[in-house]
């Protein structure tokens, strides 16, 4: 069983490489709005020593922990929801956020963080969440996780818009330093 989740893991680490970053390792393709299709991506994962089926795919998509990736509906296509490097357009609707956001972050970047604001650095968006467990766990990859209060309700009065993808996270293009709490 721990094998099986480790493997799985290590197949869905893969398939956040190819979906996100680097789709052309394997010589995929992805449309403008980070679509891949299904069938071309089990061949093309078969062809770079990455054994995948459809049903494998199915469990990987199923049990991601942080619920990474979509099938389109007809099952054809799949992308993932969130956490881009290539330039790809989600075209996610503007959708009214919370009027407070957390990011979790960590102590080496305040600095250049309350100069600059937010930034995308290299994905297409900034991430943020709506609840504060989920910044910490963000800013604990990196270290000490330090939480700033992002103030969604004055950016949005001042025409700033959110998205919110498909795994609950909530997206925009940059967060000024204005609008951040640093506690
Ligand atoms: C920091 C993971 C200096 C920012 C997570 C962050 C999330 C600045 C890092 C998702 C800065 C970027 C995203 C500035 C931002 N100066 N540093 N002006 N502006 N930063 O990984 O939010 O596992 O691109 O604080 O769970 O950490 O991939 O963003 O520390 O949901 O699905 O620059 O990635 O999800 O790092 O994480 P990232 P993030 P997955």
């Amino acid at each position: 069983m721990y094998l099986k989740m480790k493997d799985l893991k290590h197949k869905s680490r893969f398939l956040s490489l190819v979906l996100r970053h680097k789709p052309e390792t394997i010589g995929l393709s992805m449309d403008a709005n980070g679509w891949v299709n299904v069938d071309e991506l089990i061949e093309k994962c078969n062809q770079n020593n990455f054994p995948l089926d459809f049903s494998l795919l199915e469990e990987i998509v199923e049990t991601n922990d942080k619920n990474r990736f979509s099938f389109s509906e007809d099952l054809l296509k799949i992308r993932a929801n969130q956490g881009h490097s290539v330039e790809i357009d989600l075209a996610l609707a503007p959708k009214e956020a919370p009027a407070l956001l957390y990011h979790g972050t960590v102590e080496k970047f305040l600095e250049s963080i309350n100069q600059q604001g937010l930034k995308k650095m290299e994905r297409q968006h900034v991430h943020l969440s709506k609840d504060l467990q989920t910044a910490q766990k963000v800013g604990s990859r990196r270290g000490k996780p330090v939480i700033l209060k992002i103030n969604a309700q004055q950016m949005q009065a001042d025409g700033y818009v959110f998205y919110q993808s498909d795994n609950g996270v909530w997206l925009c293009e940059e967060v000024p330093a204005k609008y951040i709490e640093f506690s």
